[in-house]
């Protein structure tokens, strides 16, 4: 029988905005729906999901750093700060887990300053412009990869 692997949902600032603005870049469902989405798709993947949104950057850190006490891997949306923080690239790699950066649109054919992903080398795998159905392909690929069989 398969153990279920720990997965952290990790999401950043704005993203509990979603289905409540800007629409037509992020779509009509909410932050509550892909929540669910997620946790009802986590039994068939083989994954316990445990989920986080912040919009502060150290509180995005310490919800990392406790990752690495409690997962196995990461699923994260750094939402802006993926083009900004060094400090969440350091904490992606000082907890030594594998990570997914996932992003709900691909900010490579967004406004220019998207282009850069601080987050994406501190990643084994970026899921980009899939909307909801990139955080599970993302804990899939966690699964199928680092997920132990006993
Ligand atoms: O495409 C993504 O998932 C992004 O991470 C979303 C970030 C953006 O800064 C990245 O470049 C790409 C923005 C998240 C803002 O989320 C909102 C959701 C609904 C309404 C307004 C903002």
């Amino acid at each position: 029988m398969m153990n279920k692997m720990k997965i952290y949902i990790i999401n950043g600032p704005n993203l509990n905005l979603l289905g409540l603005r800007e629409p037509e870049i992020y779509g009509h469902r909410t932050y509550e729906d892909l929540i669910s989405y997620l946790l009802k798709e986590a039994e068939a993947l083989g994954a316990e999901l445990m989920c986080f949104q912040s919009n502060h950057e150290g509180k995005l850190i310490d919800i990392i750093q406790e990752a690495g006490e409690n997962a196995e891997g990461i699923v994260i949306n750094p939402a802006a700060y993926t083009h900004t923080s060094i400090a969440i690239y350091d904490a992606l790699k000082a907890v030594n887990l594998p990570a997914v950066e996932v992003h709900l649109t691909d900010p490579s054919k967004r406004e220019p300053f998207r282009k850069v992903s601080y987050v994406k080398d501190a990643c084994v795998l970026s899921v980009l412009g899939r909307g909801f159905q990139g955080y599970k392909d993302a804990v899939k690929y966690l699964v199928e990869n680092y997920g132990c069989q006993s």
